[in-house]
């Protein structure tokens, strides 16, 4: 749930485009179609990729809410054409014509493709996948690179790190002089998006396993946020508290199974005296002697590093498809296969620091207010604590 944010995409993966709408950020803040671009071109890149990422040079224009570069405070439009739709203008038209494509009715376990088909009464899967595809996610990255901006003016920076691919695992521990920004610069020049280059070449070989075997992989990475202050969130009330926020804002993206918030899962496995943060103080400030919170107490913000994981399954489309039956001739047959990617978790990881930022700038909006970035910062520096 977002408090102050409102945001809605429209679009289909192979229509003219992609639309979002972006309301609730204030007057004032700088942004550029560079600056969108920037953050569309880490969303493209990710060994394991399909062909659709060769094609396509994800840009989104500016259509309104933003004049001399600068935010009006009024909704943020962008349109952000698909370079493929040359090559499906018939299949996709939005008029009727005489050339539609076959219909696709063999549907993928593990796809929106079967529930989807009963719950509208379509007979063809093609109006099911056109927007269970997460190409719709490049428009999340889109609206979300206002968000980021809108953090970053404020110094919360969020960054991320592949941890996972299928078996094989990085446990290597984020250096503590690697700020989120830094993470970035250095694990995007990763194929996969992995700190440690021994485990970025069995990353690389395992996906080319699936790749070579007809099938996909998944994983997980982890994310960061620094520059919180004290209180985003409230322990007032259910959906107030930040990683509820935040879990529901991960989990809707495309293919997403859990979320973690600091050391949760092994949480389970230990006393309360080996995982809750000891408090103490220095100078000016309380501090912590570890974050096993992931930076969350009470469903508000600590001033500590946010720290979160998330869980990606692979992707359902296989071009090794498992069984499954006809939706019009109830015959067994192989599920539908079409151009796919063998793994997509870093980009994933791109699309979730952008889940990320519209909770985190909602939640900013929320506790400090401001109808323009100048109010916004002062209400800051009154009233934030660290
Ligand atoms: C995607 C665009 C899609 C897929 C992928 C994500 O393009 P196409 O279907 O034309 O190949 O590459 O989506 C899936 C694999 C999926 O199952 O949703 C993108 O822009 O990220």
């Amino acid at each position: 749930m977002l408090a102050k944010i409102n945001y809605l995409t429209s679009g289909e993966s192979h229509g003219q485009g992609l639309l979002g709408i972006l309301d609730g950020i204030p007057a004032g803040l700088e942004i550029s179609e560079t600056e969108i671009r920037n953050q569309l071109a880490r969303r493209q890149m990710g060994y394991g990729r399909g062909g659709r990422m060769k094609i396509e040079t994800d840009y989104a224009e500016i259509w309104g809410g933003v004049r001399h570069g600068k935010t009006l405070g009024s909704p943020i439009g962008l349109v952000l054409k698909n370079k493929d739709w040359e090559n499906w203008i018939n299949k996709m038209s939005v008029e009727p014509n005489d050339q539609p494509g076959k219909k696709v009715t063999l549907p993928r376990p593990g796809h929106a493709d079967l529930a989807g088909l009963l719950k509208y009464d379509h007979d063809d899967i093609r109006n099911i996948l056109e927007r269970a595809s997460a190409r719709e996610t490049a428009m999340r990255v889109a609206l979300g690179t206002v968000c980021r901006k809108l953090l970053s003016e404020i110094g919360i920076t969020i960054g991320s790190r592949v941890t996972q691919i299928h078996d094989i695992i990085d446990d290597s521990i984020i250096p503590l002089e690697l700020t989120p920004e830094k993470l970035n610069q250095k694990v995007d020049a990763s194929p996969v998006r992995c700190l440690n280059s021994d485990v970025e070449k069995s990353m690389m070989n395992i996906i080319d396993k699936a790749k070579a075997d007809g099938d996909s992989v998944g994983g997980v990475f982890e994310i960061i946020a620094t520059g919180l202050p004290y209180g985003l969130g409230s322990y007032t009330q259910w959906n107030k508290k930040l990683h509820a926020r935040i879990s529901e804002s991960i989990m809707s993206i495309n293919a997403f199974k859990g979320v973690e918030i600091g050391t949760g899962f092994a949480q389970a496995g230990k006393f309360g005296s080996e995982v809750h943060d000891e408090i103490g103080w220095n100078v000016n400030k309380f501090t912590r002697y570890t974050n096993n919170s992931g930076g969350i107490e009470g469903g508000m913000s600590t001033a500590q590093p946010l720290l979160i994981k998330a869980v990606m399954k692979p992707i359902p489309t296989l071009i090794k498809p498992l069984r499954s039956v006809d939706f019009n001739t109830k015959k067994e047959e192989n599920a539908h296969k079409e151009r796919t990617d063998s793994c997509a978790v870093p980009a994933a990881s791109i699309v979730a620091e952008s889940m990320v930022c519209f909770v985190l700038a909602d939640a900013i909006l929320e506790k400090f207010g401001g109808d323009s970035m100048s109010q916004l910062k002062a209400h800051i520096k009154i009233s934030g604590k660290y």
